[in-house]
């Protein structure tokens, strides 16, 4: 089976735009590939975060992927940091990576503005890092939100100048997109994001996620509910597509184009599905947490697991690099 390999940082509350436009997706591949997925807490470091907040942050993540169906039967769900070999490959591709192809990324940039103060090597070399998160593994196919496929394609850059300088190592690694790659925020304009306040979290009791949509930005050319809206236009039509089903997909689509029904009762309309999806996978957080035990267990498994991956692949780049000695 081809592998998969794919993150999502313990940078904050998982949100619904992390879930339909990766973790959910992240399960459906697990059924036609070897799957690896990792709480990537090195990445989260790079900008300002609560030191304090971390372990529980990288615990309550692990325990939403596994919530969520990445069950150990049927996928490796680790943390990046327990496997130190992700940040030591990062270093080698460190050394076939231009500055220049850095600073242009989008990420970069946006992220440069969001932090003034704190502009650091680890903000710009993040996407080198992930590259060495998905070769370590020799994954082919990474699943993200459409916010990423610039680090992948630069990943696949990478592979290319290891390979072309070190020999024939790596695979050039692909995007797949989950069919919601992009949510915006409640603001209904910047991506839905842990680090804005503008998300609508994957835990959230009914009642905040229902006074979150009520206020939450729609389609921006209709002012009055007699006005015809344009769902292309609007946030809440492309979280219908994510969490209703097709009839009531073309039923709201329809009545919005003609003015039939307003944003109020649209809005309903997701709440009930939203709700209605996420409330098992709150119930079974629920009761992961009541065994906190079994979560570590999982990762602990998970991570040996990729440790021994892991440790082979730097194994053959050290030697090729030429760093590794045969005489010690
Ligand atoms: N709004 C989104 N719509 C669709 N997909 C999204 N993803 C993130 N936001 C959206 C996808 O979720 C996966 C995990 O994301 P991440 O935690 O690694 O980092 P991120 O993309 O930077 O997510 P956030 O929520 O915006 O975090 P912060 O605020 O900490 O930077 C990725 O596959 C991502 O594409």
């Amino acid at each position: 089976m081809d592998r998969i390999f794919s993150g999502i940082q313990p940078s904050g509350e998982i949100h619904i735009g992390n879930y339909v436009g990766a973790i959910r997706n992240w399960v459906q591949l697990t059924e036609r590939y070897d799957c690896i997925y990792s709480v990537v807490d090195y990445h989260a470091i790079t900008i300002e975060y609560e030191m304090e907040l971390m372990q529980k942050r990288i615990l309550e993540t692990a325990t939403i992927l596994v919530a969520c169906g990445l069950t150990p039967d049927k996928c490796i769900v680790f943390v990046q940091s327990h496997v130190p070999e992700h940040t030591e490959l990062a270093w080698v591709f460190n050394s076939v990576t231009p500055i220049g192809e850095l600073e242009r990324m989008t990420q970069f940039k946006e992220k440069s503005k969001q932090h003034r103060q704190n502009i650091n090597m680890g903000l710009l070399g993040y996407p080198v890092l992930q590259a060495a998160d998905i070769l370590i593994y020799k994954a082919g196919y990474v699943p993200v939100g459409e916010d990423q496929t610039q680090h992948v394609e630069l990943s696949r850059e990478i592979a290319r100048k290891f390979n072309t300088r070190y020999g024939e190592t790596f695979p050039e690694p692909k995007v797949l997109l989950s069919t919601a790659p992009r949510i915006a925020g409640t603001d209904g304009q910047a991506k839905m994001s842990k680090s804005m306040n503008n998300a609508i979290g994957l835990l959230e009791a009914p009642e905040v996620i229902r006074e979150k949509l009520r206020s939450a930005a729609t389609c921006p050319h209709r002012e009055r509910r007699s006005d015809p809206g344009h769902p292309e236009h609007c946030n809440i039509f492309t979280m219908h597509q994510a969490f209703s089903k097709p009839d009531e997909i073309s039923g709201v689509e329809q009545g919005c184009r003609t003015a039939g029904i307003g944003c109020i009762e649209c809005k309903e309309i997701l709440y009930k599905n939203m709700v209605e999806e996420l409330g098992p996978i709150q119930a079974r957080v629920k009761e992961m947490n009541a065994r906190p035990e079994y979560i570590v267990d999982v990762l602990k498994s998970g991570a040996a697991h990729c440790k021994a991956i892991a440790s082979e692949v730097m194994d053959e780049v050290r030697r090729k690099i030429g760093v590794k000695s045969e005489w010690l």
